[in-house]
């Protein structure tokens, strides 16, 4: 039976030792709450995850870590087809053909290619690099996803990807959807913790900038204590006047499910240091499950690369279809007979 809900579709890269809270609200959370409604296809970029410098032990272990956190965050495998990149070769062989019908100026117009290229070198910039997007377009149509759930920094490459299902479609017949360019509304945008005018990140300049999933509940709510607040003793959500309480207020709002109305009700006439005490011991009580879960998962690596290994086969029984129309619609011979 085919199913009538929308698909949705979208991966975080494996490029850290642990999801950050604002992978978890911005993006993990999210498609854990559109499991029931939609039918979900999220994967683990490996591929590309090597378009920049990595380690190839790294690399190993962050794959698993990453499968873990998404699945004690809520990713159910039996309800999402939950699966690695690399493990379902249709991905890199639909790459291959768009890379066919994207043009040299369109690729270099891509401002995350720009951007990285301009941090790196051209020199240290690879073609891996710079075919980025036709992968990520690869991934996408080949599950003839309706809607990605990205962040605002995808948007570009999500309208590539469009522009790719047009141009096939026009030219070798309808083969595949065009997805919906999706940036959800209610992704909530999680901020540095000690520089709330950045985003938090892998990257952030301060250690007590971001809280990691994995890391000691202790440490993390000791990093909410020392957040950077704002001037003034009131607290209300005003994301120019107070930047930093208004991020506290955000997450608090997430993980306890409140609106931030009711939580500026709550703590009217209390100090920041009220908030940022009850947000220490929520956040205590949010990661220390996560975590638990997360390493139970990690001790038992067998199970978890038989989880991942029941997802690629689900997930290569539609790419291999896609492929196969592919591969037919642009003229390749097919392999008929024995060998
Ligand atoms: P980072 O900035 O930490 O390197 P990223 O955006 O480069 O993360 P991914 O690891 O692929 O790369 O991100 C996974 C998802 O997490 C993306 O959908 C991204 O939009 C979301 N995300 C990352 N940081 C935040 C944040 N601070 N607030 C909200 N969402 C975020
Ligand atoms: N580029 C994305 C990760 C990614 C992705 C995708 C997201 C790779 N392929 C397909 C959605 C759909 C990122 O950096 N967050």
């Amino acid at each position: 039976m085919t199913s009538t809900r929308q698909r949705i579709l979208s991966g975080a890269k494996p490029t850290a030792d642990s999801l950050h809270l604002g992978n978890y609200i911005g993006a993990v959370r999210q498609w854990v709450d559109m499991q029931s409604e939609y039918d979900p296809v999220f994967f683990i970029p490996d591929l590309h995850a090597i378009t920049v410098d990595f380690d190839p032990v790294e690399l190993a272990k962050r794959t698993r870590i990453v499968a873990a956190q998404y699945i004690a965050a809520g990713i159910d495998p039996d309800k999402s087809i939950f699966f690695v990149q690399s493990h379902v070769p249709e991905h890199a062989q639909l790459a291959w053909a768009l890379n066919c019908i994207t043009g040299y100026g369109e690729a270099a117009r891509m401002t995350q290619f720009k951007d990285k290229t301009a941090k790196a070198g051209s020199d240290a910039a690879t073609l891996g690099l710079f075919a980025y997007p036709s992968l990520m377009a690869a991934d996408i149509l080949l599950y003839q996803a309706d809607l990605v759930p990205v962040g605002e920094d995808q948007r570009q490459h999500l309208e590539l990807t469009r522009t790719l299902a047009q141009r096939f479609n026009s030219r070798f017949g309808e083969t595949f959807k065009v997805p919906q360019a999706t940036i959800l509304k209610s992704t909530a945008k999680i901020y540095d913790l000690q520089n709330p005018a950045a985003k938090m990140s892998k990257t952030g300049e301060s250690p007590n900038g971001a809280i990691q999933l994995l890391e000691d509940p202790k440490t993390a709510a000791k990093r909410i204590k020392s957040a950077v607040t704002d001037d003034g003793t009131e607290i209300r959500f005003d994301a120019e006047a107070k930047p930093g309480i208004s991020n506290l207020l955000t997450i608090y709002a997430t993980l306890t499910n409140r609106t931030i109305a009711d939580l500026e009700e709550a703590y009217q006439g209390k100090m920041y240091g009220h908030l940022k005490t009850d947000l220490a011991e929520l956040m205590v009580e949010f990661l220390t499950p996560l975590r638990a879960r997360t390493n139970e998962l990690m001790s038992d690596p067998a199970e978890l690369d038989r989880l991942l290994a029941r997802g690629a086969g689900r997930a290569r029984d539609i790419a291999s279809v896609t492929l196969a129309s592919v591969y037919d619609r642009i003229g390749f011979l097919p392999l008929s007979g024995g060998r």
